[in-house]
């Protein structure tokens, strides 16, 4: 009977139970399949957290993008690198952690209904095999969820970069047709080396840090803002500095470096240069141009700030000069040829800058690439000295009364430097025939004085008469009106009165030269 139960009833009754398993078993398979299809999915959705939220070291698989790392010591913008390397860990951690998943799962399988079962095996080993024809499916299922995941991913983040290229490239054409709009289209003037600086560098503004940014537009290191290695953000636009938290420039040149106006790029500019003979009275003149422009501007003209410290200095010690009836020549060693102020106010301010063209410099080469500026200036100023001129010695016999002080008299010939610089210049490519010359006769106060000044000095006509015939400068007169659009005469006398009143002459002279 033992036999019968043994080999026939137990074995039949075995077959059965397994028969009737058999439906239940795919049922079985496919929800331990499923299982593992949302064990994986909830996996992925920890790991997006992790790599893109938390951003613990568990989360980080490949290094980091640092600013100390960057050429630039800033911050790279989200979507300029770092994205793709999120998507990227991703993907490592992703694949790691599914090898795992799958292998842990099957590991267990493996364990507890076939190596180390609690129960007898022949219930362990079909109920085991269940689970891993399960365990495969599974595992073959998630793979297109988790590469649609992905796809959709890289979608969004690829829509992304592309957005964030078009916002920095159309906040930089914003910039740049601003700048055009300000005539800017060659950059900014750099008062130091001369060279236009298409878009200046800034420092980081925080005064512990002081990193300097070469080109902070929108990019790699941000769109509106950046963020210094310091952590300090600073505007990524000439646009988006307000008034009062202008950055400090710099020139991005890399043999000069050096401070550029805090208002350049912010407005117009105007360049003025002063060509004329050694001692010609270049200096004093731009003095008494900005003491008229201070004058007018106290009696409702606009309005005039000097644009850095050093004009600032420089213009306060000039000023100081002329009020006390001083001579330039005592101090001007020490200044350099360059005064820019900041001239009106709104939407009508714009950046002058005033150049004293040493005559001295057009000798030396090297000098006369400092002219550089010069090809930028659309109106150029020649000072004349009358008293150099040597025809006015022999034909204008002086008065009675004292004689003139020839000490005050430039000894370069007019005719010379004119020839000389006009011939640089040009050859610096400044289109002359568009451009406007303001011939100023200077020193005219010290004629008038003795009876030796044209008939109608604030006349231009009779001003260039006057030069022609009695100075007998007709050729040179000549050779203006044809390098130059337009020429224009002014007699002019560097001097104050007492209340420190610039002379009249120097205000119709300056309003001609400053006009657009
Ligand atoms: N009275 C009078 N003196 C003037 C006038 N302009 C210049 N001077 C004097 O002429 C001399 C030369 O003038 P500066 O302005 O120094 O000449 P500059 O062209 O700058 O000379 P460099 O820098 O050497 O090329 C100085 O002693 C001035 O005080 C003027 O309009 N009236
Ligand atoms: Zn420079
Ligand atoms: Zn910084």
């Amino acid at each position: 009977m033992a036999e019968i139960i043994a080999y026939v009833l137990i074995p039949v009754l075995y077959l059965a139970t397994l028969a009737a398993y058999l439906p239940v078993a795919p049922v079985i398979a496919a929800l331990r399949g499923l299982a593992l299809v949302m064990q994986l999915l909830t996996g992925h959705i920890r790991l997006l957290a992790g790599v893109l939220y938390r951003r613990t070291p568990e989360f980080q698989a490949l290094p980091p993008y640092r600013p100390q790392d960057e050429d630039v010591k800033a911050y790279r913008n989200y979507f300029f690198g770092p994205g793709f390397r999120d998507l990227r860990q991703l993907l490592i951690l992703e694949r790691r952690s599914y090898v795992r998943t799958v292998g842990d799962s099957f590991r267990a399988v493996t364990t507890r209904q076939f190596t180390a079962p609690t129960r007898t095996r022949a219930v362990t080993v079909p109920y085991g095999l269940t689970l891993y024809a399960g365990l495969c499916l599974g595992a073959l299922l998630a793979v297109p969820p988790l590469g649609l995941l992905f796809g959709l991913h890289a979608l969004v983040l690829l829509l992304l970069m592309g957005g964030a290229r078009l916002v920095a490239g159309t906040l930089r054409a914003l910039d740049r047709s601003v700048l055009l709009m300000k005539r800017l289209r060659t950059g900014m003037l750099c008062p130091h080396c001369f060279e236009r600086v298409p878009y200046p560098a800034y420092d980081c503004p925080s005064p512990a840090c002081r990193r300097r940014h070469a080109d902070i537009r929108p990019g790699t290191y941000g769109l509106f803002r950046r963020r210094c290695e310091c952590g300090q953000r600073m505007p990524t636009l000439l646009m988006l500095m307000s008034r009062d938290a202008r950055l400090q420039a710099y020139c991005v040149y890399p043999h000069c470096g050096k401070p550029m106006n805090t208002d350049a790029g912010h407005m117009p500019e105007t360049i003025l240069p002063l060509i004329g003979g050694q001692a010609a009275g270049k200096t004093q003149l731009m003095a008494a141009m900005l003491l008229s422009l201070e004058n007018a501007a106290a009696d409702g003209g606009p309005a005039i700030t000097l644009a850095d410290e050093e004009s600032n200095s420089n213009y306060q010690v000039l000023r100081e000069v002329l009020r006390i009836r001083g001579h330039t020549r005592a101090t001007q060693k020490a200044l350099p040829r360059a005064h820019s102020f900041v001239l009106g106010s709104g939407r009508a301010e714009r950046l002058v800058h005033l150049f004293d063209t040493a005559g001295e410099r057009f000798v030396d080469r090297d000098e006369t690439d400092a002219l550089r500026y010069a090809r930028e200036a659309r109106t150029f100023v020649f000072v004349l000295d009358p008293m150099a001129v040597k025809a006015f010695w022999t034909s204008l016999a002086p008065g009675p009364d004292a004689p003139l002080d020839r000490t005050l008299a430039s000894t370069v010939d007019p005719e010379e430097v004119f020839g000389r610089s006009i011939q640089a210049v040009a050859a610096m490519g400044a289109p002359l025939a568009d451009s406007r010359l303001a011939v100023a006769v200077s020193k005219t106060d010290l004629l008038a004085g003795h009876g030796l000044a044209p008939d109608r000095p604030d006349d231009s006509d009779s001003a260039r008469t006057w030069l022609r015939e009695s100075l007998g400068l007709r050729s040179l007169v000549e050779a203006m009106e044809q390098e130059f659009r337009e020429v224009r005469f002014f007699c002019t006398a560097s001097v104050v009165d007492d209340d420190a009143r610039v002379d009249a002459s120097i205000g119709r002279f300056v309003a001609w030269c400053l006009r657009d």
